[in-house]
């Protein structure tokens, strides 16, 4: 335990206890908050948001509070490397030695056999910069391939070609500061409030600090971001660029924009400006949906107020135009000046807790270390000489969705995936399957045990993962922080770049003997060495950065290079925002208008497929939900997955709250209960993005989405597909519950998905902890169905039951300590909120047989909404009924009042009460 580990008197009192503090970043989203991890032995007992980091100081979300629970080393995790001896044989474990063998011998008969670039590198936002750093310098300095490519192109590869095509650099010029600084902030595409949280809870102060300040927010569904919005613009999908030209258009007409600044420090205008003569608001109203008044008054605001900050995200970035709505949103920065200057920019907001990193050190097939590019030769020949090589690969690698149909069409053999679940998150999923099946050799690293991509490894590794790893990230505002282990990897599990460090040597040893040297690293800070020397004299320069300085002066924002004024530290101040004088990083130091078109979304709706389907995250789930179906407090929010639709919609559909839907797109379909949602425009669908077959029969929401790519980034237009929904023909339900570990559970029970066309084996809080099991079909399955379900279930012996099986009907409690074990509700479910409560703690029935008989008057089970302090949405509602307002909800309940993340769902509860009221 080092010294600079513990912070204060608490932390050096409990040292005496065995519990050690540790500092570190929060795993999950770009906010990159810092947090205290206490642990005690191989647990970690506590977490807290560390008061010092300046991202957050010392708060978290709902997700980061919770993170103690999802580390286990039991079932829910790899323990030991595995391999599958025949194509279709059980995979068996394998020492790592062997492991680490098997995947050099491998790799190196491919590459010796078809040529370095049949082998393919897929890796995560998610990875350290030490872990991107190696496997880059395995992929291009040794293998010879180009062929790396992260899922940041799902994600923000559209934000890089944004600011590179405009601002001459990948980098956010602005900085969590301008948040309390701003007068206008305009979010587009973005639901701050559920995916920052903690940028959503310093935008909420700092407007209790500042009332002047407006919020505008450009979403089609009427998010809780867009709830709290001064105005809020329900755009179309897909139509941002003319919602800009038009603002822009405004702005020009206006006299609003700063012709001083354009003149001085831009180029490309005079075209631009003859692109938007065209975008009037009343014609943007047309494309976009939204009144041409508000788009006029939304253009007033960004351009009069002295301040203007936009934050953005997906809702731009996951388009087949991604890289023109960030060019088009960027635009009005720079025509207006708001760039540059405290409390203005224009702020991607990145989405992976290092998704930066990444892009520092060329960690996608058209990036290099140091924002660098691999199609310029002056480029690849620097990066060489760092790397002690003669060259690397001229080839063009392939961004992510190629690099499957590349697999699919059987150029690349082989891809080793690691720390991303592609059979899940990527688009098409029936392409993507294809090709994993099609593939001769895939290699899984991965931490968690379940996820639907381990179903495809021929070799599986294991990895370490937070808290065990050490390391760096980088956050949205460009600030790099230690990420620190707190505790050892369970089993065999080790750091990525350490295997990918061993892998390299191994395969060094066959293909390049002279190369095995490039991957003797001491250790992490060796590795984070080496790729600083890459950003020297770059627009990132933080050659400076060592551990050593961030153990010394704490996170540090970047550029970060040795010639700082006042070192040691240098200007902090200086370094918060880019492009303060006004020079771009392009070539001559203008920012580039770009004269760029309004394309429709590349999949239209049609008679048959009448819906615009988007897709996106819930608050307390993060993607495939390795890590936070491990916390039954995250499940309490939303439990299981639905399609929300605008009310007109479903009862045009005929279909009622609840009820089971069909799902098709033009190429998958599933099936999954629907909701309605009057958040979204008549003609729209929302479906979570985090729900896939490892908890639901099906391939999951990405069976439905599309494939189509944004001509420049790539990046796949996973906002927006053409949908079909009608009634599911399914009138044979189940609904069931058992207690107990739900990592082990869903390991169980998972062959139980894919024998019925729709099922779900849902993590959860109830009764302290288990899995619900919900099953449909058309007709009744056979008695020995119902038996083996049962068995399943541990309900063979019940202590109540009512069953009718030939008719399908098996009702089942099973009690331990006068409370539900287990139940099962098969053929009729009607009384599952009924049993639920009782099995949450709610009173028991006088006789659980008539509440298996269905004549005890059925109890509703209430939603969590704030996990914190377990407050209800039953409780809330009554609240509000007993005529309490949003402060007062939080007086009483104490919603709101931990992590605040609920804050922003409590405030629409209320307003949308007053609504009804109103009404
Ligand atoms: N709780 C939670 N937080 C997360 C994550 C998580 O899984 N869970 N993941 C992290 C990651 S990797 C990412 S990338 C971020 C994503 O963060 P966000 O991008 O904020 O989240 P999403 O829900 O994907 O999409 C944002 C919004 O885009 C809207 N949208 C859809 N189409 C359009 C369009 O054409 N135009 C506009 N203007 N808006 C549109 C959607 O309605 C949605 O509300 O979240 C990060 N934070
Ligand atoms: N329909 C739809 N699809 C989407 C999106 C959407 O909005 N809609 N969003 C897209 C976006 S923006 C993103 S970022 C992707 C995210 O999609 P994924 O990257 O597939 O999602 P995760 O569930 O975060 O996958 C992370 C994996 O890494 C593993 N893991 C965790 N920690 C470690 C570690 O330290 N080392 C290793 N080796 N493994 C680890 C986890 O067990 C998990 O399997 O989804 C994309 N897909
Ligand atoms: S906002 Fe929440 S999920 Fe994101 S880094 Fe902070 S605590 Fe973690
Ligand atoms: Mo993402």
């Amino acid at each position: 335990m080092d010294a600079h580990t513990l912070h204060d008197s608490t932390a050096r009192r409990a040292a005496a206890d065995g519990v050690r503090t540790v500092s570190s970043v929060c795993c999950y989203c770009g906010t990159g908050c810092g947090v205290r991890v206490d642990a005690l032995g191989d647990r970690v007992i506590a977490i807290h948001g560390d008061e010092t980091h300046p991202s957050n100081r010392g708060r978290l979300c709902s997700k980061g509070l919770q993170l103690a629970d999802t580390v286990r080393g039991d079932a829910a995790r790899i323990l030991k490397a595995q391999r599958r001896p025949g194509k279709n044989a059980a995979r068996v474990d394998v020492p790592l030695d062997q492991a680490l063998d098997i995947a050099a011998g491998r790799l190196a008969d491919i590459i010796r056999r078809d040529g370095p670039d049949a082998i393919g590198f897929y890796l995560s936002g998610q990875l350290l910069t030490e872990d991107y750093s190696v496997f880059n310098k395995l992929a291009r300095a040794l293998a010879g391939t180009n062929n790396v490519d992260t899922n940041s192109r799902l994600c923000m590869s559209s934000a890089v070609a944004g600011y590179k095509q405009t601002l001459g650099a990948d980098a956010p010029p602005a900085c969590y500061d301008d948040l309390e600084l701003a007068d206008t902030v305009f979010i587009a595409g973005a639901n701050v409030a559920y995916a920052h949280p903690v940028l959503f809870r310093r935008l909420e102060a700092a407007r209790q600090a500042r009332p002047h300040m407006r919020v505008i927010v450009a979403d089609p569904r009427r998010t809780d971001t867009a709830a709290a919005a001064d105005l809020h613009l329900p755009i179309l999908p897909g139509t941002d660029v003319a919602l800009f030209h038009a603002m822009l258009r405004v702005m020009t007409a206006e006299s609003l924009i700063d012709r001083g600044y354009i003149e001085r420090h831009t180029e490309g205008y005079a075209a631009l400006e003859r692109r938007i003569a065209d975008f009037t608001p009343e014609a943007a109203q047309d494309i976009c949906g939204v009144p041409a008044a508000d788009i006029v008054q939304a253009a007033r605001w960004f351009a009069r107020s002295p301040a203007t900050l936009s934050l953005y995200t997906m809702g731009l970035n996951q388009s087949s135009s991604g890289t023109a709505k960030n060019a088009a949103l960027i635009h009005l920065h720079l025509a207006t000046g708001q760039i540059g200057k405290p409390g203005a920019g224009p702020f991607s907001l990145t989405g992976q807790p290092n998704a930066m990193g990444g892009r520092e050190a060329g960690g996608m097939a058209t990036l290099l270390p140091g924002h660098r590019d691999p199609g310029n030769a002056a480029d690849r020949a620097e990066v060489a000489a760092l790397w002690g090589v003669d060259s690397l690969p001229a080839t063009p690698g392939l961004p992510a969705v190629e690099m499957f149909d590349a697999v699919l069409e059987g150029r690349v053999k082989a891809l080793w995936i690691v720390a991303t679940n592609p059979a899940q998150s990527m688009p098409d999923q029936a392409r993507v399957r294809a090709a994993l099946e099609k593939a001769e050799f895939v290699i899984v690293q991965d931490a968690y045990a379940g996820t639907e991509t381990l179903a495809y490894a021929d070799l599986v590794l294991p990895a370490a993962t937070w808290p065990e790893k050490d390391g760096t990230t980088t956050n949205s505002e460009r600030r790099i922080s230690r990420v620190r282990a707190a505790i050892a990897p369970p089993g065999d599990a080790r750091p990525d770049w350490r295997l990918a460090a061993d892998v390299a040597t191994r395969l060094a040893r066959r293909i390049a003997p002279g190369k095995a040297r490039l991957f003797s690293y001491a250790g992490e800070s060796e590795v984070f060495a080496e790729h600083a020397r890459t950003t020297a004299g770059r627009d990132l320069d933080y050659s400076a950065l060592d551990y050593a300085v961030l153990e010394r002066d704490g996170p540090q924002q970047w550029p970060y290079p040795p010639d700082q004024p006042d070192r040691p530290g240098g200007d902090a101040a200086a370094r918060a925002r880019l492009y303060v004088d006004g020079r771009f990083a392009t070539p001559n130091g203008r920012a580039r208008f770009l004269d760029v078109p309004h394309t429709p979304v590349a999949e239209p709706v049609s008679p048959d497929f009448p819906l615009r389907l988007t897709t996106g995250r819930l608050r307390d789930h993060w993607h495939t939900m390795a890590r936070t179906a491990l916390s039954p407090a995250l499940t309490r929010h939303v439990e299981e997955p639905w399609l929300s639709m605008h009310p007109a919609d479903m009862a045009a559909a005929g279909l009622a709250e609840g009820a089971l839907a069909h799902i098709a797109s033009r190429r998958g379909q599933l099936h999954m209960p629907v909701r309605a949602d009057d958040g979204l425009q008549p003609g729209q669908a929302f479906m979570p993005m985090h729900w896939g077959s490892a908890f639901i029969a099906g391939d999951g929401v990405n069976a439905l989405s599309n494939p189509a790519r944004d001509p420049v980034s790539r990046q796949p237009e996973l906002k927006h597909s053409a949908i079909a929904v009608r009634p599911a023909d399914l009138a044979w339900q189940a609904a069931g519950w058992i207690g107990g570990d739900a990592a082990a559970l869903r390991r169980d029970l998972a062959p139980w998905l894919r024998r019925f066309p729709y099922a779900a084996i849902l993590p959860t809080a109830l009764g302290g902890g288990g899995v619900r099991i919900v099953l449909a079909a058309a007709h009744a399955p056979d008695i020995d169905v119902l038996d083996a379900l049962c068995a399943a279930l541990a309900l063979e012996q019940p202590h109540a039951c009512y069953d009718d099986p030939h008719r399908g009907i098996v009702r089942r409690i099973a009690l331990r300590d006068g409370r539900p074990a287990a139940f099962l509700l098969a053929g009729d479910t009607r009384i599952v909120d009924t049993v639920s409560a009782w099995a949450d703690g709610g009173a028991a029935p006088a006789s659980a047989a008539q509440l298996l008989m269905g004549r005890t008057a059925p109890v509703a089970r209430a939603r969590t909404v704030c996990v914190c302090h377990g407050v209800t949405d039953r409780a809330i509602h009554a609240g509000i009924a007993a005529g309490l307002d949003a402060d007062g909800l939080r007086r009483t309940l104490r919603c709101g009042t931990g992590c605040g993340s609920c804050g922003p769902e409590v405030a629409r509860m209320v307003a949308r009460a007053h609504v009804a009221l109103g009404a």
